[in-house]
């Protein structure tokens, strides 16, 4: 127990020093997360920050049919935007776009939007 204090406050002097060094995290998407929508031709995911090709990836399944539904994905030319068309129109259900990406600190985060096509 007589470590505890000593660890947070270690934590704590690591966190106030790197404010910058945050971890790439999603800013918004197209689907929003939880809408519901007409069959969108194309989905968006844009970043904090500039992500790296080699390990930045993004996929759209159909979780209640075990399925993923083909498609490409581009990286903008400023690399903060992911943009995912899938390869024929979405058919009504429930969708998760998964994310994979690692930005300037190299750390893999990864992430889910659901969302539902009616
Ligand atoms: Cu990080």
């Amino acid at each position: 127990m007589r470590k505890l204090p000593l660890l947070a406050a270690v934590a704590l002097t690591i966190g106030a020093a790197v404010p910058a060094l945050a971890h790439t995290h999603l800013v918004r998407s197209a689907p929003a997360a939880n809408q519901t929508l007409a069959a969108p031709a194309r989905l968006t995911l844009t970043f904090n920050e500039r992500v790296a090709p080699a390990f930045s990836s993004a996929e759209v399944t159909m979780p209640a049919h075990d399925m993923t539904v083909p498609s490409t994905m581009r990286l903008s030319q400023d690399g903060k935007t992911m943009t995912i068309t899938p390869r024929s129109a979405l058919v009504r259900g429930s969708y998760v776009i998964h994310w994979t990406a690692a930005g300037s600190d190299g750390h893999r985060m990864e992430g889910n939007v659901p969302f539902t096509v009616r």
